[in-house]
């Protein structure tokens, strides 16, 4: 039996750096008795996490697959709780332990250990277990820590940021000796925006979560500071990617959330009717060529999904 530490399906840096986190937690401090938790991912990184380790000089967690998990492993959830953002091959008998900032949606027969804190990323949940601990990151892995709260809070921009994430950043910035916050910010959000190498339908799946909203809903979010560019250019190709991707994923509706990063905005991108009826609902406004401009929006969880499902369940 193992037990490992699993963050949701396309990780990003926070669910990925939360898994080296929480081990090193768990190394130090003997919480609750795991024996030498592992932590892995279940998707490759995405540009802004692998730059991220590259730059730290650090081995991200293992990939496995699905069959890689036996039947009598434990596994402790970060970053998410939902079955739609599981891993293939985690069932729910399975997990021991979830540490997340998101919603909760979750229906377990047996009981659990569980943190859900409303803060701003669920590294800023584990440097708060740390502290309870006694305990303080390395030098790296403060430095990733660092990275994943400005990466999910978008520097401390986003809705979803409270005081509490500021005050762990504040910590975690002397640790990580980082001298300039606001050019090692701008360099995780260009970092992100990077879709350089990526292809039309790698930018519809780079970041995306699939919601049960009574509809099946993907959302997927490209945080960029070169908006105007991707809707300009790029717009027609991706709306073949995600006419692709829809028909793969089986959904009853996709959107592509185009986010500019640096001045606050967000367009959805509108693929047919049937979407257009939703966000319309949900946001107002008028369609212009497949672009519905949805105002000074950052956060899918807290800005973005909410008006989507209530327009779904109405
Ligand atoms: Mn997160």
């Amino acid at each position: 039996m193992k037990t490992y530490i699993i963050g949701h399906t396309k990780p990003d840096t926070d669910a990925v750096v939360s898994t080296l986190a929480l081990v090193y937690l768990y190394n130090h401090a003997d919480c609750y008795g795991y024996q030498d938790p592992i932590p892995v991912i279940t998707d490759p990184l995405n540009p802004e996490t692998q730059y991220l380790f590259e730059k730290f000089s650090i081995a991200p967690p293992t990939l496995i697959k699905p069959e890689d998990l036996a039947s009598d492993d434990q596994i402790i959830l970060v970053d998410h709780n939902e079955p739609s953002q599981r891993a293939h091959g985690v069932t729910s008998s399975q997990i021991v332990e979830i540490i997340d900032h998101h919603k909760i949606n979750l229906n377990l027969d047996q009981p659990i250990f569980a943190t859900f804190k409303a803060w701003g990323s669920t590294c800023t949940i584990i440097f708060h277990l740390m502290k309870e601990n006694s305990l303080v990151p390395d030098q790296t892995l403060a430095s990733l820590m660092l990275a994943a709260v400005l990466s999910d809070t978008v520097g401390f921009k986003s809705a979803t940021t409270t005081q509490k994430d500021r005050d762990v950043g504040e910590e975690l910035v002397k640790i990580a000796q980082i001298a300039d916050l606001d050019a090692f910010t701008l360099e995780i959000l260009k970092a992100k925006s990077d879709v350089s190498k990526l292809t039309d339908l790698e930018i519809v799946k780079n970041d995306y979560k699939i919601f049960d909203f009574g509809k099946s809903v993907l959302i997927d979010q490209l945080e960029t500071v070169e908006q105007e560019y991707i809707l300009t250019h790029k717009k027609a190709s991706l709306l073949k990617a995600m006419e692709q991707v829809k028909k793969d994923e089986g959904v009853d509706a996709i959107f592509v959330a185009v986010s500019d990063i640096l001045n606050v905005n967000t367009k959805l991108i509108i693929l047919s009717e049937v979407e257009e009826g939703i966000a319309l609902k949900a946001f107002g406004g008028t369609v212009i060529d497949h672009v519905l401009d949805i105002g000074p929006k950052l956060s899918r969880k807290k800005e973005i999904a909410p008006p989507i499902e209530r327009a779904c369940r109405d």
